[in-house]
């Protein structure tokens, strides 16, 4: 039985990508399921009722030896906890591959815009039966993960499958439906402030240490701008407490494709400022046109 799983702190692209992967697996005659390590998020819930979809399981650790499929990620610290323990047998996913196993797997990372985007590309290119309401999740995925094309992690191929998903999908307005996903992305109610900087969070082994990354992408910047102290404050505590080199929150408008960012001190501040030559408005860092942490934060912080 394979276990298909998606990262920590789930977003929309790594939930549908690994229950259209499970559904893949299964059509090969293959036993599969897909499991979250946690609730999802807004958007994704708000994805799978409109598509009626079971949402899947959420987990935090499987029983020793169980074989596993990670999906839109392949770093252990984004992975489900005892995966030591566990027979890693493939990798389907996005990002830059930091990745050591202690035998041969499947690995198929390929720099397209979401996980979503290659699993739709094995359902066509392989010619298996692809029903609406997975198509749904994919085309939900690629979109999400894209912002809608915005983000300059956006590929030709995620636009050639956005169309061919939705030939079996049907969305007439598909500019529509990725508004009301991000609105539901938006809608984050009475959120902590530590859970709205760690929804969408990431930590990386820079040069000179761990960095905290967390990100919101939104429609309503007012919503984390206005709790800006709070949010100050909790970077800071994070910082000591999970002992990084630095903190940061970046709020990114993803209609109008700006970012503002918050840090966790004077130094960290100084240094994206330099980084980015972002601009200090009143005290947060304004860049235009950054708005994907993968394509345009992370590679500039190691290179
Ligand atoms: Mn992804």
């Amino acid at each position: 039985m394979k276990n298909v799983i998606g990262h920590k702190n789930p977003d929309t692209d790594s939930v549908c990508s690994a229950v259209a992967y499970a559904e893949y697996l299964k059509q090969q005659g293959e036993e599969a399921q897909a499991f979250a390590l946690g609730e999802l998020n807004k958007e994704t819930q708000f994805v799978f009722d409109k598509f009626d979809m079971k949402r899947p399981e959420i987990i935090s650790e499987l029983e020793a030896g169980s074989e596993v499929v990670l999906l839109d990620h392949n770093e252990v610290g984004q992975a489900i906890d005892n995966l030591a323990e566990l027979s890693l047998v493939e990798v389907i996913d996005h990002h830059k591959v930091d990745l050591k196993t202690d035998k041969p797997i499947s690995i198929c990372v390929k720099p397209l815009g979401s996980s979503c985007s290659i699993v739709a590309e094995k359902y066509f290119s392989e010619g298996i039966d692809l029903d609406k309401k997975i198509a749904s999740l994919l085309l939900a995925g690629i979109i999400s993960d894209t912002l809608f094309f915005r983000s300059p992690t956006t590929t030709d191929t995620d636009k050639k499958l956005v169309e061919g998903l939705n030939e079996i999908v049907g969305l007439e307005d598909l500019e529509q439906f990725s508004l009301e996903m991000f609105k539901a992305k938006s809608d984050l109610g009475d959120i902590s402030t530590e859970n709205l900087i760690r929804l969408d969070y990431k930590e990386f082994n820079f040069k000179d240490g761990k960095y905290g990354i967390g990100v919101m992408e939104t429609t309503d910047v007012d919503f984390g701008l206005k709790r800006r102290e709070e949010i100050f404050e909790k970077l800071a505590e994070i910082k000591e407490k999970d002992n990084l080199k630095a903190v940061y929150f970046t709020i990114v408008d993803i209609l109008n494709e700006k970012s503002y960012t918050l840090y966790s001190d004077e130094e960290a501040k100084k240094l994206f400022t330099e980084l980015f030559s972002a601009e200090d408005q009143n005290g947060i860092l304004f860049v235009d046109k950054l708005v994907s942490r993968k394509k345009q934060i992370v590679p500039v912080f190691e290179g």
